[in-house]
């Protein structure tokens, strides 16, 4: 067990491989263990200027810095010496991340050793259940780590949840004024709140044309969000202007607004603002389910389109008998479907079926809350270890 006299200690190794889903869900989860249970957190993670887009107020060129009690280690290499006692209690690797050798050295000296973890991706395969927290022996050293899988199931990890996100979320809902100010705070006008309002984050090889012209020809009015950087090339197309913040260009029954890139925690905002909320990877995917608002989710995109088989366990647990939310995720995410109805059709009846989605959304919540947070599972788990 650990010693319940003194702080537990816990480390997260993070690499960035791309976009911003590594740092994003690291430091939420860096975030809720020391807000929420009082660890000592220490987070590795080797591109400051990823972290930054994300949370402003991390700075980019120190190597050690404290952000909301968080210790942000820059983490450029797998140099440096390290002793048992710099070693924490837990320690995470997320996604598989090679820590570098001599902490897995120190480590096998700690005793008792810390409880070692492998942090995975979020998928709704069944396979999940059978893998999460499963032990791997190092071949050489006296060291086990463990998998720990997130998932929809009570034999998953479940999913990442802040301590009072949902009521924090609903007094924002009820709040037309403060839905108001925080909209009209990123650049959205007051014509264009009355209207439908959509936000948009997708990979740059969503069908974003297509979907823009069915907006177009729509008959109500609505408001695209596009965080700055997103679709870049579909934006500036549209605007015929560079798609910095501020830029907006308005055809037919839609305009596109690009807004800045924000915080995690505005972009809770945003998500809980928007009729509907286009997601990607995986960190707002969660984020949107906790938004209760429709959503369409872009997956990461994998090598024999192994990603559409995640997309379908997804949308088996998440979408059963919501068919125009099946065909418009399937479609979005490329996957060949029989006689392929036309975007407008696919918007429309996706509109059609808004209410049985929403109402799904709130039985989903259900389930999901019924299976506890993560990081509560996380530390028993750590301590269970030791
Ligand atoms: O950026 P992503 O595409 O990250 C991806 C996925 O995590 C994928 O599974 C992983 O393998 C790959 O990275 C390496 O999408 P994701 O997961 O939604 O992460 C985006 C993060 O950015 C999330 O924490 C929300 C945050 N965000 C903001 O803070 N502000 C914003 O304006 C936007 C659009 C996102």
């Amino acid at each position: 067990m650990l010693n319940d006299q003194r702080t537990t200690t816990l480390a997260i190794f993070c690499k960035v491989v791309d976009n911003f889903g590594d740092i994003g869900i690291c430091w939420r989860l860096a975030r809720q263990l020391h807000r929420e249970h009082a660890i000592a957190v220490t987070l590795w993670v080797d591109d400051l200027a990823s972290f930054r887009r994300i949370w402003p107020s991390v700075a980019t060129d120190a190597a050690v810095q404290v952000v909301d009690g968080v210790r942000i280690m820059h983490w450029p290499d797998q140099d440096g010496t390290f002793q048992p006692g710099d070693v924490a209690d837990i320690v995470i690797e997320f996604f598989g991340v090679d820590i570098p050798p001599a902490y897995i050295a120190a480590m096998a000296q700690c005793e008792p050793r810390p409880a070692w973890i492998n942090y995975e991706g979020l998928t709704g395969e069944e396979w999940v259940e059978g893998c999460h927290t499963l032990p791997s022996m190092h071949p050489r050293l006296k060291l086990t780590k463990h998998f720990f899988f997130p998932g929809f199931t009570p034999k998953t990890g479940g999913l990442l949840r802040e301590r009072g996100l949902l009521d924090a979320r609903d007094r924002f809902q009820a709040d037309s004024a403060a839905r108001a100010a925080f909209l009209a705070g990123v650049g959205v006008t007051a014509d264009e709140m009355m209207g439908r309002v959509v936000s948009l984050f997708c990979y740059p090889h969503a069908p974003i044309a297509e979907l823009f012209a069915a907006w177009r020809d729509g008959a109500t009015p609505l408001t695209c969000l596009v965080p700055q950087g997103v679709a870049r090339e579909q934006v500036s197309a549209f605007l015929g202007a560079d798609p910095v913040p501020g830029a907006v260009a308005t055809h037919g029954g839609l305009t596109v607004r690009v807004i800045p890139f924000l915080s995690q925690d505005d972009y809770d905002r945003l998500l809980w603002s928007c009729d509907v909320n286009f997601v990607r990877g995986e960190d707002s995917w969660v984020r949107a389910q906790w938004a209760g608002r429709p959503f369409i989710w872009h997956i990461y995109p994998q090598d024999e389109n192994l990603h559409h088989v995640k997309l379908r366990a997804f949308l088996q647990k998440y979408a059963e008998n919501l068919d125009s939310l099946i065909e418009f995720s399937l479609r979005w995410n490329g996957v060949e479907v029989n006689a392929p109805a036309a975007w407008p059709a696919l918007w429309m009846s996706l509109q059609a079926q808004s209410p049985a989605i929403v109402a799904r959304n709130v039985e989903w919540q259900t389930r999901m809350l019924a299976n506890g947070d993560l990081v509560s599972h996380l530390l028993d788990f750590a301590r269970s270890l030791r």
